[in-house]
């Protein structure tokens, strides 16, 4: 056990599955890490509801992505043709955690990182590390740096499951009036001039050159959680609704009641093409306030 007793508390211990996890407490929070994918799966500020949603089906397995958290998508999104499998295969891996610090205010930072990534064809030299800041807001910075000798072009994407009240009362802004593609309908082009998204169907909206801030707001909860971020131009928001949920083994038929993906990254045209000696950062800031 590591303790850091004038300030956080951050604790490495077995957790679901018997899996390695980071326990971590601040003056104004709680939160979870799994080595798994380096899948924060837990973010909860002190007097209110938790932030992040895990599925209660989530198998907490080796080569088994979380179900829920802030998956780390990594080095393609999606299911293109040419590619084994979906949303690439870093949040199936064992991170390794470098490094803890706890500054004096007591917000607590965990340096997570991949080294077998730049043994892959896909990003041959890519070094990555995932930087986790807890505190009265959460933090996470997927940084990719081209150790290589040759450009290589990928997609990244921190793949946020957001714990919500019941999803009739939920509405997600700051994306009115934007083109999205339509991932139910095949990717079709769609323009909605809602003021906010609501879900009452499956939502599978990949929204290109957005690299704005999104609130979600949760009138159950009496909630409202702002998604910063920078170096992202893309914003996927996604809810399974029905049909979806009971196809998925690690989701239960009616979870999609309680969650919605707000997901930021660079996917499809907005992917990065990184030169040797490049790095990219990726960074959400997830921040919460009463209404
Ligand atoms: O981000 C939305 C999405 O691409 C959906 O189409 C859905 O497939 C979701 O990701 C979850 O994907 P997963 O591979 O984790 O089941």
């Amino acid at each position: 056990m590591t303790t850091h007793p004038q300030t956080g508390r951050v604790v490495f211990l077995d957790g679901s599955g018997d899996l390695p996890m980071i326990e971590i407490r601040t003056p104004w929070s709680s939160a979870e890490i799994h080595l798994l994918g380096a899948t924060v799966s837990q973010f909860q500020k002190k007097n209110e509801p938790p932030m992040l949603w895990v599925s209660k089906f989530s198998r907490f397995e080796k080569d088994v992505p979380i179900r829920g958290g802030i998956p780390v998508i990594f080095p393609w999104f999606g299911k293109p043709a040419d590619k084994p499998g979906q949303h690439g295969f870093v949040r199936q891996q064992m991170w390794e955690a470098k490094e803890v610090s706890s500054p004096p205010d007591g917000s607590v930072f965990v340096r997570l990182h991949l080294p077998s990534v730049g043994a892959s064809p896909l990003c041959p030299g890519a070094l990555l590390e995932y930087l986790v800041g807890i505190g009265e807001q959460l933090t996470a910075e997927l940084i990719v740096t081209n150790q290589g000798p040759q450009s290589f072009a990928f997609e990244d994407c921190l793949h946020t499951y957001f714990a919500t009240g019941d999803i009739s009362g939920v509405s997600v802004s700051g994306l009115q009036g934007q083109e999205y593609l339509d991932a139910v309908q095949n990717f079709l082009p769609i323009k909605d001039a809602a003021p906010a998204i609501r879900v009452d169907q499956e939502v599978d909206r990949v929204y290109l050159n957005a690299p704005q801030a999104t609130e979600i707001r949760d009138e159950e909860w009496k909630r409202v959680i702002r998604v910063e971020k920078e170096n992202s131009r893309s914003t996927v928001v996604w809810n399974p609704w029905i049909a979806k949920s009971k196809r998925m083994q690690d989701f239960g038929d009616e979870e999609y009641l309680q969650m919605v993906c707000v997901e930021s990254g660079n996917v499809r045209t907005d992917a990065i093409t990184l030169a040797p000696g490049a790095t990219h950062r990726l960074k959400v800031k997830l921040s919460s306030k009463p209404v």
